[in-house]
């Protein structure tokens, strides 16, 4: 019995704890850690399937340089020769590395060190800048140093949570989760400040549905209410609070309830009660993420949620705080090294007393001087040809970028790129000369910090597959052949977590709320067994602020004017993230599981809308922006604002032909963080007609690129799904179906074909098209992959006695479909979630599921009741 190892999950910036236990080299059993204090036990659907992505389909497991594979010293060898070169030539500013939040906080000090004090330039941006920059600028503003003043046990010490931006129940489950545990004990309210009804809105008491941008004017106009209502702590503000000149003039003039609601388009009464609600209750926190930081206003947005907290004295007390929730794993170990182009190291910036500090500690031969380039700026570099050389670590920015088709081309046109990934092929690895197989979840060793500054260690349980190897060492190794041996003699993690440690502490007497001093002496037995410990505490417990006067401070900030829609781009473009997939799907899109919940990417538009376009539910349609444009399946939805539409980030060339919502945004950012404005882009909709629609399922994980205008892949047990759509003759696709005896049926009359290969009694493949008729079920077919004694009635599509059609996948765990809910609800006459649960089981294990399964209880209710009347 293989031993079970305590670490912390891949994803998102919740942090849960996880027990995994490897059943097989490539296979283990995942639990929730029940002693870590993120989760106490509990995961998401994404955390709870971690082991159905553990398989090596698709990894990168040898150095490659172009197509070849290369051994590891002459692929590191050649990146070092190809930055010295280009530095000699061009300068330090030439080269840059762009790096991710989902390194560990070891790899993203040794990049970070690597480049700011011995490359000597701050040319080291990371995706973070495309995520929470905004909160960073915010914070540095406001507090003199970027702290997030919460932890997650405020949000169960609190009596109203504010949701700004922010699809908790998709994007930090466990937190939703804790969040609805303590309004069960405590009765905490609940409000959501989002222009899409999403799941979190589910039970809130109260979703404002703002138009999208207008963030700053409703904050401005919460902080002029509770000013006029005396809410506003005087003697607090007095002792440790600075307001610029004309900070409450320009609050007192122009915010009443009626402007602001005109402004943010929302009912004035909902608004008062918001506002009475919030005046009200003093222990609130305010949670915040991309609905706020994604935005060209991102710094001012963030200000404007802080100054309601500075000047009510909600912060630094139990159950009051402005939280600025992160999104990946370990954003906020990035930020303590200061892994962004704007920040020195362990949360210095580039004044010159910093640089000499970091510089002596380093004992750095060439220290950046000054920031580097931001991330949109710097793909903009390339793009100009002053960058030449770039390597990408644990990133996709062909994807994730705005205006993605623009940083193709830089990627395409720089005369040199390596690109550190765990997958063999994304659509920015396409582009690298050199590719570099990194070690990944489950394999990798170090630190990262969640949320709320809880430290925990991500610990291996599965040996290095093929010649992986952590990102760490691979940096130490570049560095090292570049000529600074000692600086980079690192033999393991804990090497440099006590050196980050050190630095935190180096000449910090208190000017930086960040110190790690406890930890620059631990042992390497010590580091191993670390316990999730928390930095910090409670910071600003004591009214004092990392400023030179010790006080915070109040930011005005002004509301831009929201342009109207032009009229070659009516609509506006918001994007963002679905439940079960992280990101670019490298690794989410192996689970069979987490591919049931959304199977496509979708445009969700307003049905107000969609009628005037002549676009119906399941159509597909062509969304356009001044920057590109990419097809989409249409879901008409109430839960959008007229006028603006809605589309996911993940599916990459890798996934499918269409829903690629990176080339749409405009890049765009905001002047104080240089954050892009994903959330809002001019754009347009059009309807795609197609002659035929069909399905394709194959045996194995091959990926193959179908030639059609529509195709998405999901992973099915044994195999690969297929949704197809297209013009012109599609017996093209044949050519595609795996070898073996063919059985066909055609049905000319609807125009649909359908085809097998079987080879003894297993089916490898099947394709279904049609020109007018319907489609079967797919389910009954994916499962004849598992089956052994297949004949010519797979055809058929079902087997005798297959159950009806269970509609979307609702419950993933369990795999329980949207038609069966309906039908216990109505059948059983349930009333609740938790009932939902005892009769189906469905949102008994992860719970992710919990606010669509109150969703549709809600709906089903209301079209019983409709039904009655
Ligand atoms: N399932 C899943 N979870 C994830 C991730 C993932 O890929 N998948 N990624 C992780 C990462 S890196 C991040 S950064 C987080 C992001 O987590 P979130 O910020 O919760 O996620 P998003 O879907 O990007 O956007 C949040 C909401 O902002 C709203 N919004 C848009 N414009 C405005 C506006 O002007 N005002 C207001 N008030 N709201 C607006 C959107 O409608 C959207 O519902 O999620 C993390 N967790
Ligand atoms: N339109 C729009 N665009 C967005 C957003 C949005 O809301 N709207 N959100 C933005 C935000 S907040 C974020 S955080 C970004 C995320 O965007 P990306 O960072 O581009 O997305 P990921 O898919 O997480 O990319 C991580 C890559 O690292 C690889 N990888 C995984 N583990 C390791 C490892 O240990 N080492 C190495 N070397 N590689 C590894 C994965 O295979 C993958 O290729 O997207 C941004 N882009
Ligand atoms: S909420 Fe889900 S994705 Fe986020 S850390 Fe926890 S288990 Fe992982
Ligand atoms: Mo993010």
């Amino acid at each position: 019995m293989e031993q079970t190892v305590r670490t912390t999950c891949a994803y998102c910036g919740v942090g849960c704890g996880i027990s995994a236990t490897p059943t097989g080299p490539r296979s283990v059993v995942i639990k929730g850690d029940e002693a870590h204090p993120a989760n106490g036990g509990r995961l998401c659907s994404k955390g709870t399937h971690l082991g159905e992505t553990m398989g090596l389909t698709g990894r990168l497991l040898h150095p490659m340089i172009g197509a070849k594979r290369a051994s590891w010293d002459k692929a590191l060898d050649l990146v070092a020769k190809r930055f010295k070169e280009t530095i000699d030539r061009y300068g330090a500013d030439s080269v840059a590395f762009y790096v991710s939040g989902q390194l560990m906080t070891e790899d993203y000090y040794v990049a970070n060190k690597f480049m700011k004090g011995f490359i000597g330039s701050a040319n080291i941006d990371t995706n973070s800048r495309l995520c929470m920059s905004s909160a960073v600028a915010g914070h540095n503003r406001a507090f003199g140093e970027d702290i997030v003043p919460a932890t997650y046990g405020d949000l169960e010490e609190a009596d109203l949570i504010v949701l700004v931006g922010s699809n908790t129940a998709w994007c930090h489950p466990i937190v939703y989760q804790r969040i609805q545990a303590a309004r069960a004990v405590r009765g905490t309210k609940l409000v959501v400040i989002d222009p899409r009804r999403t799941e979190t809105c589910e039970g809130a008491d109260l979703h404002l549905a703002v138009k999208p941008g207008t963030d700053v004017a409703l904050m401005n106009g919460l902080l002029a209410w509770c000013d006029a209502e005396g809410t506003t702590d005087l003697d607090w503000l007095a002792d440790h609070v600075n307001a610029p000149e004309g900070f409450w003039e320009h609050i007192r003039t122009g915010h009443d309830l009626w402007t602001t609601a005109a402004t943010c388009d929302v009912e004035p009464a909902l608004l008062k009660q918001f506002f009475e609600l919030f005046a009200a209750t003093p222990r609130t926190v305010t949670l915040f993420s991309q609905g706020i930081n994604q935005s060209i206003r991102g710094t001012d947005q963030v200000n404007a949620i802080i100054n309601v907290h500075l000047a009510t004295g909600r912060i630094g007390k139990p159950g009051a705080a402005p939280f600025s929730i992160t999104g990946q794993p370990n954003a906020m170990g990035g930020r303590e090294v200061g892994g962004l182009a704007s920040t020195l190291a362990a949360h210095m910036d580039f004044a010159p007393e910093n640089v000499a500090r970091v510089g002596r500690f380093w004992a750095a031969p060439t220290m950046a001087t000054k920031p580097g380039l931001k991330a949109v700026d710097l793909f903009r570099a390339i793009h100009e040809g002053r960058i030449k050389a770039l390597w990408i670590m644990a990133t996709n920015p062909a994807v994730s970028l705005p205006d993605a088709g623009r940083v193709r081309e830089a990627l395409e046109s720089i005369p040199f790129l390596v690109v550190s990934d765990i997958m063999a092929d994304t659509d920015s690895s396409t582009y690298a000369h050199v590719r570099l197989p990194a070690a990944g979840w489950g394999e990798k060793d170090g630190t990262v910090t969640n949320s709320d500054r809880t430290v925990s260690r991500q610990r291996p349980f599965l040996a290095l597959p093929g010649e992986v190897k952590p990102d760490w060492w691979i940096v130490k190794e570049v560095a090292r052949r570049m000529g600074w041996r000692n600086a980079f003699a690192y033999d393991r993690p804990a090497d440099i977590w006590r050196e980050h440690a050190r630095l935190t502490a180096y000449q910090n007497d208190g000017q930086r709320v960040l110190n790690l001093r406890v930890q620059a002496t631990i042992g390497n037995d010590a580091y191993d067994a670390m316990q999730p410990f928390r930095w910090g505490d409670r910071p600003f417990a004591d009214g004092r602020f990392p400023t030179p006067d010790g006080k915070a401070r109040l930011v005005l900030t002004k509301q831009m004017d929201i342009q109207a829609p032009l009229k070659t781009w009516p609509m506006t473009l918001n994007t963002g993230r679905y439940r079960d997939q992280w990101h670019t799907m490298s690794r989410t899109g192996l689970s069979p599981k987490l591919a049931r919940h959304r199977e496509e990417p979708l445009v969700e538009i307003h049905p107000a809308d969609a009628a005037a376009l002549g676009i119906i539910d399941r159509d597909l349609a062509r969304v356009h922006t001044a920057q590109g444009n990419s097809i989409f399946r249409v879901s008409v939805s109430g839960a959008q604002r007229p006028g603006e539409i809605f589309t996911p980030i993940h599916w990459t060339d890798q996934m499918s032909s269409g829903g690629r919502t990176g080339l749409l945004p405009r890049p765009l950012v905001d002047p104080h963080s240089g954050q892009p404005g994903f959330k809002s882009t001019p754009a347009s909709v059009e309807r795609v007609a197609t002659e035929w629609k069909g399905f394709l399922i194959l045996r194995g994980q091959d990926a193959v690129r179908l030639p059609c205008l529509w195709a998405t892949k999901i992973s099915v047990p044994g195999g690969a799904l297929y949704e197809l759509a297209g013009n012109g003759d599609p017996t093209r696709l044949d050519a595609f179906l795996p070898k073996g005896d063919r059985v066909e049926a055609l049905d000319m009359s609807r125009g649909t074909r359908r085809i097998a290969t079987i080879s003894g009694g297993r089916l490898n493949g099947v394709l279904f098209v049609t020109r007018s008729g319907l489609l079967p079920s797919r389910d009954w077919l994916i499962r004849q992959l598992e089956v052994d004694n297949v004949g010519g009635s797979v055809l058929a599509a079902r087997g005798p006695g297959s159950p009806p059609d269970r509609g979307a996948t609702i419950c993933v765990c369990f795999d329980i479909g949207l038609n069966q809910i309906v039908a216990a609800i109505r059948d059983q006459q349930l009333v609740d979630v938790p009932a939902v649960g005892k009769a189906l089981g469905a949102g008994t294990n992860c719970g992710s599921c919990r606010p669509a399964i109150a969703n549709i209880l809600a709906q089903t209710t209301q079209e019983t009741l409709h039904a009655a009347e």
